[in-house]
């Protein structure tokens, strides 16, 4: 007997909901839900193969520990026994800032990930943070800390109701969209152009995204905030420059235009091969459209000047009043978002509160580049020990991050080694223990991080579509219990952990003047939380103070666990609508056009004026039915267009004696990789394409499937030196890379 179930989709940033099909225990089909408020039915491949990603019979069962030098299965107790030992066996001997810790992508799409986290690394007390934010997007953290004093508040295009999208570095026909939470944003570009906007994309390859354009700018990789400097250049020239209602809430104005005087379109067309009349009609024809949104996406954040061109796609939407009105680029309002705060001066964002040990690399948001993992590992320096214990929730930077050989030798030397993950792969395989999650059916779902980043406010919660299967943990309860064991409380109860974070939060809001409980009991509130575990209480708490919350009692109509779960398919809380002053956490209580550090670092980017590339360059791409490193184990999802080919146009391809699916060694500063060519006009003239994820062939993984066609690991090209300075963020594209023919074998 069949039944169905419905499932939010955690396989990327879209966040659809599903109709799962389930027999007995297995999830046999998936279709879109189409009573979801969000969705409304959109599934894409990935989705629709949730079954096989759900039940790929290489997913980890049981704990694995090391045992004279070889993991093998043991009880949960066994594996949280072996962490505790090994976690404060290095703490003890060399304090907290050797235990490292990895976050990957995938936290951002678990309950677990979205709650456990923090108190975990409150707990240890390290400076040893690394996540996958510094191979991604951290440069739009850093842009958004320095503009409006929060990092995480990130203006998020109104894809529904905007005349006009200009998209940088961003092809959401194959991701699905990102800062940007959209189910089916296909549909959504479509639909902009159905009803006569504009859509501009700018992008080295002519992308699926591309083609759907009205116009596309086949960009000099690496070179988009010269574009986008000589665009607002051009709005001050031209006298486009209109603030409309943010006038108020903005300072900085006349010091930009002075700072932007040498990025002109004439001193910029030649480093980006955008010629300057036409990046006149860019400027021109964003300020002219009704509304417009300039969105931009990895193609902007992960290249040198990742911080500059994050901040000068929202200098862009200030400079034409497009930010914060609708059709515009708005801050989404989460429902289990803070209770908002008055508006007024704040205590802004800092920057370099700390550097890393060995490269001396500023902290941003807490965190250190993920490129320099391996040398805080692999390197002894006078001051501060290096890390010698890690832990790994969620991630596989011996092939997301720069450098995989060394980050793979440099984890094999660790004293102690735990990783939270469902496969044994290439990096979980030097773990001491490794803690498997239960598949995504067997988990609930809630987006904590990407309703803040949604085109819609709205919000859903799904409880696990099948029980837990005898042997499985939860992962909230994984992490709760490695949160104790990290923290010398092993063997307390696990709900200790949702406990301390309910007693510290109702005992913080009951302090505000602006919160809806000030002045009642915590402990009063505390019992009045529902669900049926800690995790839900959590979520009970977070939506009730939340901006559409019921106050515990005061606004009764208000959200709760308890409403939420009575709409199943989730509750719609509107279109995006303007919120400033409100958001702004800057020390002037304004968007802070022009702040210090990006004033420090504007002359580096009049130094690229001058620069060209030698030879070719190399950009990133990705496939929709692939997700970064951990999907080439389905087979469902593999094959066909989505390899792991370097992409040539013909020209390159020509010069270099290369044909269609040829081997070509592609060699950079971190090393050497052979992969079949790929001849195709869709890249540029100048720049290569390789996907990342790939480079399935080390010894000890267990991912039968993907070791069968490995691909290669375009990250081993990198040395990890290469970072935009202001955010620590690797450069992933436009990187100088050499190629030739392979000699045939
Ligand atoms: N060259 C190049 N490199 C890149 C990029 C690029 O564009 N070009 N993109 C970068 C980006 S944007 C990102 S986000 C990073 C991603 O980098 P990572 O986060 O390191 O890598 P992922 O492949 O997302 O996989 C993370 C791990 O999570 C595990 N996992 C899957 N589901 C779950 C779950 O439910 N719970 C737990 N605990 N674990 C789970 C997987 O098995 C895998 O080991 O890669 C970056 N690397
Ligand atoms: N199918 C699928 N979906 C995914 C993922 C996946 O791996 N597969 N990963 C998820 C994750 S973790 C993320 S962060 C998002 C990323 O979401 P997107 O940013 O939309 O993803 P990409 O496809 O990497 O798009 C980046 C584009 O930037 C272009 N580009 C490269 N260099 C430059 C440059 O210098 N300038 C400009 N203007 N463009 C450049 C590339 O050619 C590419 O088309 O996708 C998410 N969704
Ligand atoms: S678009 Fe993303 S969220 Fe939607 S079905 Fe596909 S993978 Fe899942
Ligand atoms: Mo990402």
């Amino acid at each position: 007997m069949s039944r169905t179930a419905l499932r939010i989709c955690p396989l990327c940033e879209a966040t659809c909901g599903l109709t799962l099909t389930i027999d007995g225990t297995r999830v046999t089909g998936a279709r879109g839900d189409r009573d979801d408020v969000f969705s409304k039915g959109f599934i894409c491949p990935k989705g629709a193969s949730f079954g096989a990603v759900d039940g790929d019979p290489d997913r980890l069962r049981t704990p694995l520990v090391r045992r004279d030098g070889e993991l093998r299965e043991a009880t949960w107790e066994e594996a949280f026994d072996a962490v505790a030992a090994g976690l404060r066996g290095v703490v003890d001997a060399h304090g907290p800032h050797a235990v490292g810790v990895v976050l990957g992508n995938p936290n951002v799409h678990t309950v677990a990930g979205g709650l456990y986290p923090p108190v975990l690394l409150a707990g240890l007390g390290t400076r040893s943070i690394f996540t996958a934010s510094t191979v991604d997007q951290m440069p739009k953290h850093v842009s958004s800390g320095l503009l409006f004093g929060d990092a995480n508040a990130i203006p998020v295009p109104d894809l529904d109701r905007t005349d006009h999208l200009l998209l940088i570095g961003a092809n959401p026909l194959e991701s699905n969209g990102s800062l940007c939470t959209a189910p089916d944003f296909p549909g959504k570009l479509k639909a902009l152009k159905a009803r006569g906007g504009t859509l501009v994309v700018i992008d080295p390859r002519r992308t699926r995204t591309a083609k759907l354009a009205d116009l596309h700018i086949p960009i000099r990789p690496g070179t988009d905030a010269l574009l986008l400097a000589a665009m607002a250049y051009v709005l001050f020239d031209e006298g486009l420059v209109d603030l409309g209602e943010l006038a108020p809430h903005v300072e900085g104005v006349d010091e930009l235009r002075a700072e932007l005087g040498d990025f002109t379109p004439e001193a910029v067309a030649e480093a980006c091969d955008v010629e300057p009349a036409l990046i006149r009609t860019l400027a021109r024809d964003l300020a002219a459209a009704p509304t417009a949104a300039v969105y931009g996406r990895i193609g902007s954040c992960t290249v040198p000047y990742g911080t500059l061109g994050s901040w000068l796609v929202d200098v862009l939407n200030i400079l034409t009043g497009n930010l914060d009105r609708p059709g515009g680029s708005l801050f989404p309002q989460a429902a289990t978002d803070r209770t908002p705060r008055p508006a007024g001066p704040s205590h802004g964002f800092a920057l370099g509160r700390w550097h890393s040990r060995v490269s001396k690399h500023p902290e941003a948001k807490g965190e250190l580049p993920l490129s320099a993992l391996a040398e805080e590992i692999d390197t002894a320096t006078e001051e501060g020990e290096s890390v010698r214990a890690l832990i790994a929730v969620a991630a596989n930077p011996v092939l997301s991050a720069p450098d995989g050989d060394r980050l793979d030798k440099a984890l094999a030397g660790l004293d102690f080694m735990v990783s939270v993950d469902p496969y044994l792969n290439e990096t979980s395989r030097h773990a001491t223990v490794v803690l498997p999650p239960p598949p995504p059916s067997q988990s609930p779902h809630h987006d904590f991080a990407f309703n803040t980043l949604a085109v819609r406010n709205q919000v859903r919660y799904t409880r696990p579509a099948v029980p837990l299967e005898p042997g499985r943990m939860a992962e909230t309860e994984i992490l709760a219990r490695l949160i104790l064991a990290a923290t010398g409380m092993h063997g307390a109860d696990p709900s200790a952990v949702d406990d301390l974070v309910v007693g510290q939060t109702l005992g913080k809001a009951v302090e505000e003047a602006h919160s809806p409980v000030h002045g009642r009991d915590p402990k009063e509130l505390a019992a009045l939380l529902t669900g049926e575990n800690g995790p839900e209480r959590r979520l009970d708490m977070m939506l009730r103070l939340g901006p559409y919350g019921d106050g515990f009692g005061v606004r009764p109509d208000g959200l709760s666990l308890q409403k939420l779960l009575a709409h199943p398919h989730g509750i719609d809380l509107g279109p995006l609508a303007p919120r400033l002053p409100q958001p702004l956490k800057t020390r002037s209580g304004k968007v802070e056009l022009l702040a210090r550090p990006i004033a420090d670092d504007l002359p580096r980017l009049r130094r690229a004026l001058g620069e060209l590339p030698d030879g070719l360059v190399l950009v990133g791409r990705r496939h929709l039915r692939s997700n970064n490193s951990w999907m080439h184990n389905v087979p469902a999802l593999t094959g066909g267009s989505n390899r792991c080919t370097l992409h040539l146009h013909p020209e390159d391809a020509e010069r270099l004696g290369v044909r269609d699916g040829d081997p070509v060694r592609v060699k950079g500063a971190g090393g050497e990789v052979t992969a079949p060519a790929e001849v195709t006009d869709a890249v540029r003239r100048g720049v290569v394409s390789l996907p990342h994820g790939w480079g399935h062939d080390r010894p000890g993984t267990r991912m039968s499937h993907a070791a069968s066609d490995p691909g290669v690991n375009v990250n081993q090209l990198l040395d990890g030196s290469l970072l935009d300075p202001l955010s620590g963020n690797a450069v992933l594209n436009g990187v100088p890379v050499e190629v030739a023919a392979a000699l045939p074998a």
